[in-house]
């Protein structure tokens, strides 16, 4: 798919509307065009013969003229504004819902923080340059060519002189443009290295005071920022070059009017209005010039924007999805099935993360899964949801190949709480809440309390209602990972996966959620990631996983006298319990 090509949609829609624009331009230039050859008949009728009468008629002709080409700039103005805003609003909007139905796998390739700088700097880019092009890029070539017209309309002696200057200043643009493009492309490039450093640093800033790395990433800025401020010196550089040798050429040919307009007017050839009027035009046409430069600069800045935007709307969905949504499975109990499943996130042919898993959890089933750290304990529990593809084998849920249920409908009936608890910016009961909408505050209470989490909430001075800062900065890990926990259980879904959410948490209180949640656990599939024995000991299976295979399953009595590598692990955290 072509990068441009998601452009299409707004071009459709906005059309009319720029046409209309254009339209206006077109009388604010005609206008603007008008101007000088009026001051001329004054000065050459009016002033020349003496006529007040006249001169008081062209005035007013222009006062009219001038008014009519205020009102034509003020309503493109309006139009333009109104366009870029519904364009940029739009834009960003479809880019947000396409981010938000992107896969994990897509999401990985993107890398998530420059998404943030597409959906927010990139569209203002393409923004700025809609309504630009719709403001002045219109009327740049209108001016150009429309006082070139006027110019050889109004006198065509003095015409001559355009003849050796536009090709110098043709000239001039197309050398700049060759040059100035890649450097302005390179500027823009540079900018994006120096935000990507800043933002690597925001949010890394706790680990980066605590190793004293201070230094390490201000090289790190400082490098980007040189590089940053080489490549704008370099564009600016070219920049001055032109606007003054546009300018000298201008104003040359401007020298060059006077002279020959002045021995026209010895002879009798030339009236002096023209002079003035013939000037006049060529400053509009250094105008004009002027503004072509600007919009180029825009242009280039949106053009990289244009590239980023479009790479997120090039990405497609790698899921598989069924079309037809009456042959969707229901779920309802909550059986999990992995049939030789192979998996791996750069798809096949990359590295194997899973081999061959085979394992099936029955519903009111606790199943423990135990291994070392990169044995592959999340990725496989992260296939359940179908956060990503299995490249071989099967997932089944009550019997049912996952990619044959309606992914909304499978993730409603799965509660997950994720290895590094995630909180939202809003109240401890927003939170909870997420896991059910409509909950209850006895509900949010009630899940808390196993969650072991209730106690917490209440100490604190606004209870349920306290906020909670962006990711939940101002909360323990242990705490951060309770909340988790209870907006996983609010849901009362058919699966619970539970990855290695107690690790923050002290065995006291690890044992008393596990009292809860033996209780609430009895109807419904339960997998448990856990890095401590303790979390899993009393499971009805616990599967040890290895460099991506199961390598053993079974109670704990078990796997003691089957696995070597279950008694190490439990030689190794004897003592801890
Ligand atoms: C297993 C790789 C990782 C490791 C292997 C999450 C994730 C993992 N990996 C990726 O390439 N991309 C990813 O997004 O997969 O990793 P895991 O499944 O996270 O292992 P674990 O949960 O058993 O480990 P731990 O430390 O949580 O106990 O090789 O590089
Ligand atoms: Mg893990």
């Amino acid at each position: 798919m072509n990068t441009w090509v998601f452009l299409h949609k707004y071009r459709i829609k906005y059309w009319k509307q720029f046409w209309l624009a254009a339209a206006f331009v077109t009388i604010e230039t005609t206008c603007d065009l008008l101007q000088p050859t009026i001051v001329s008949k004054i000065i050459d009728i009016g002033v020349a013969d003496r006529r007040p009468d006249y001169i008081l008629s062209q005035g007013a002709l222009m006062v009219l003229i001038t008014a009519l080409g205020a009102l034509a700039a003020s309503i493109r103005n309006v139009i333009a504004s109104k366009v870029s805003q519904n364009f940029g609003s739009e834009l960003r909007g479809d880019l947000y819902e396409k981010i938000q139905m992107l896969s994990f796998t897509n999401i990985d390739n993107l890398n998530r923080t420059s998404l943030v700088t597409r959906l927010t700097n990139d569209v203002n880019q393409v923004q700025l340059l809609v309504n630009s092009l719709m403001r002045i890029s219109l009327k740049a070539p209108l001016l150009c060519i429309g006082s070139l017209i006027m110019a050889i309309n109004l006198n065509p002696h003095l015409a001559v002189i355009l003849i050796f200057i536009v090709p110098i200043i043709l000239l001039l643009i197309v050398i700049t443009i060759k040059v100035g493009f890649p450097r302005f492309a390179q500027v823009q490039t540079a900018l994006d290295q120096v935000n990507a450093v800043m933002r690597e640093y925001l949010s890394g800033i706790r680990v980066v005071k605590a190793f004293k790395q201070f230094e390490y990433e201000q090289e790190k800025f400082a490098a980007a920022n040189q590089e940053l401020q080489g490549k704008s010196v370099g564009a600016i550089r070219l920049m001055s070059v032109f606007s003054p040798s546009i300018a000298l050429t201008v104003n040359l040919g401007i020298v060059m009017v006077l002279w020959l307009g002045g021995l026209g007017v010895n002879t009798g050839q030339i009236q002096v209005g023209h002079i003035i009027a013939f000037i006049n035009y060529m400053s509009q046409i250094l105008v004009s010039l002027m503004i072509v430069f600007l919009i180029f600069n825009n242009f280039v800045r949106a053009k990289a924007s244009v590239i980023r935007i479009g790479e997120v709307f090039k990405q497609h969905n790698d899921a598989k999805w069924i079309i037809n949504h009456f042959a969707f499975q229901p779920v309802n109990k909550g059986r999990i099935d992995f049939e030789n499943v192979s998996f791996s996130y750069a798809g096949l042919g990359g590295p194997t993360v899973l081999r061959d898993i085979n394992l099936t959890c029955l519903p009111g089933q606790t199943v423990g899964i135990i291994g070392a750290t990169g044995a592959g304990k999340t990725s496989l529990v992260n296939l359940i949801p179908r956060f990503y593809e299995v490249t071989a084998g099967f997932v089944k849920v009550d019997g049912h190949d996952i990619t044959e249920i309606n992914p909304g409908q499978l993730r409603d009936k799965i509660a997950l709480v994720p290895q590094q608890a995630v909180l939202f910016t809003g109240t401890i009961m927003d939170n909870i809440r997420w896991g059910k909408e409509n909950a209850t505050a006895q509900e949010v209470a009630a899940a808390a309390k196993l969650a072991a989490a209730h106690d917490f909430i209440i100490s604190f001075p606004e209870g349920y209602n306290t906020k909670l800062g962006q990711g939940g900065v101002n909360l323990s890990g242990g705490q951060k990972q309770r909340l988790a926990i209870a907006r996983a259980l609010i849901r009362k879904p058919a699966i619970l996966i539970l990855d290695d959410c107690t690790s923050a948490i002290d065995i006291v209180t690890e044992e008393k959620i596990k009292q809860a949640l033996n209780e609430y656990a009895s109807q419904l599939t339960c997998l448990v990631v856990a890095q401590r024995i303790s979390t899993v000991l009393d499971a009805d299976k616990i599967a040890v996983m290895e460099g991506g295979t199961i390598t053993a399953c079974g109670t704990h009595t078990e796997l003691l006298q089957t696995s070597n590598v279950y008694c190490e692990i439990v030689q190794s955290q004897r003592g801890r319990r």
